[in-house]
């Protein structure tokens, strides 16, 4: 049976990948922060699972305190170790740029330190990110595209991909960077701009919220289902050689269509009127605002577009996303409807 290690269990992502390695006969082993009220809500379904009991360890620690996480490794004793955990949020890291570093940065060092003194034979795998092309040198994006990040964010985890390329080279460890562009799910945090859209129309749908207020409705992003990458995660450590791969639906959509789709999912249509901070989504029906701009969601530097071409995951390891952007908003919306209408009724 194969040990796992994963750091940010409790995350979006984390708790996905514990449920795929569960079913594929691992046993993991996760990195948990001490927090004064319960942070596993995402992977609560799993502890309650009694066919997991033996298999799924959770140790209370954090990236940023290498004493404990040695302690930690060791109890796992891991054939794989995935480094999830990071402070993810871009607009948060001008806020708090120096723990976004610790933290994304330094932490990825820490552990592949541990990896090298103690666990040389483990594979791990970066959980890097396309905030590293940022200011884009080209479009669509691939592994050979030159990065220009543009926040502390991206910059932390620019740190953290050449320190796995440069722990592969010197010391021949089996670390792999996957370069995954943004991938969304139910399971998102809410101020994430795709959840905080699925959420704010289910609760203007149940009557529980008035109106939408984002930022720039221009960004560009290539969104794909969190479930769709996981597999591509794991895959890339079951390679014969390490190697860094890029994971992307290959197409990009605006915030502004997202929140058109999401609206036309409750049936609504949304009209477009005014221009830059006055600009408002209305109701084409009703003649309703429903969604309004605020500088307060703008940041001090913004990535315009990112579109990424994924071929080199799809020969090498067969990875093909499943999940269109459409059907993304729908699990989303859904899913939200089902919650809000269960929060109403209780
Ligand atoms: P997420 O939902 O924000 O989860 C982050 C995880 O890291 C949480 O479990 C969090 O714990 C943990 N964490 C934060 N600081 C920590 C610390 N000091 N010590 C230990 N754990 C800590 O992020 P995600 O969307 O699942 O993404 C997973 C990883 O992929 C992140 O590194 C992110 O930067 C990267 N990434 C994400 C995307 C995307 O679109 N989702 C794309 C590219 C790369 P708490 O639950 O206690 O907060
Ligand atoms: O949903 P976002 O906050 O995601 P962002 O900044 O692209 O970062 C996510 O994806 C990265 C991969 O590319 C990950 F590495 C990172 O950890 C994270 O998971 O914002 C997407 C876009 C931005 O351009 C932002 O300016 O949406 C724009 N936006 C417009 N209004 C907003 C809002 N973003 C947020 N969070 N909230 C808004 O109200």
């Amino acid at each position: 049976m194969k040990h796992a290690f994963i750091t940010g269990i409790t995350g979006q992502d984390g708790s996905y990948l514990t449920e795929f390695l569960l079913e594929k006969d691992y046993k993991v082993h996760g990195l948990i922060r001490r927090s004064s009220s319960p942070n596993t809500s995402r992977i609560s379904h799993l502890l309650d699972d009694p066919r997991w009991k033996e298999r799924l360890f959770l140790h209370e620690g954090d990236l940023g305190d290498s004493s404990n996480l040695l302690r930690i490794v060791e109890e796992a004793s891991p054939d794989e170790i995935y480094n999830l955990a990071a402070m993810s949020h871009v607009k948060v890291s001008f806020q708090v740029p120096e723990y976004t570093g610790n933290i994304g940065a330094l932490g990825t060092i820490r552990l592949l330190e541990i990896i090298r003194a103690q666990f040389p034979k483990a594979r791990f795998y970066q959980a890097s990110t396309s905030e590293l092309f940022g200011k884009v040198f080209e479009t669509p994006q691939t592994e050979l595209t030159p990065f220009h990040p543009r926040s502390p964010y991206g910059v932390a985890k620019l740190y953290a991909y050449w320190a796995c390329i440069n722990y592969r080279e010197a010391y021949d460890l089996y670390a792999c960077n996957g370069i995954l562009f943004n991938h969304e799910s139910p399971r998102r945090g809410e101020t994430f701009v795709p959840r905080k859209i699925s959420l704010a129309v289910s609760r203007i749908k149940m009557g529980l919220q008035e109106e939408l207020v984002l930022g720039n409705l221009d960004a560009k992003r290539d969104w794909g289902y969190a479930r769709d990458f996981i597999e591509g995660m794991w895959l890339m450590l079951q390679q014969p050689k390490a190697d860094d791969y890029l994971l992307a639906t290959g197409k990009t959509t605006s915030v502004r269509r997202f929140v058109e789709l999401a609206f036309q999912y409750i049936g609504i249509e949304i009209e477009w009127q005014g221009k830059g901070i006055d600009e408002v989504g209305i109701d084409r029906k009703s003649g309703k605002t429903l969604v309004r701009v605020s500088t307060e969601f703008f940041r001090p530097a913004e990535v315009d577009i990112l579109l990424g071409n994924a071929s080199k995951a799809k020969s090498m390891l067969g990875w093909i996303p499943q999940t269109s952007v459409e059907n993304l908003v729908q699990i989303m919306v859904e899913a939200d409807l089902k919650k809000c209408k269960s929060t109403a009724s209780t």
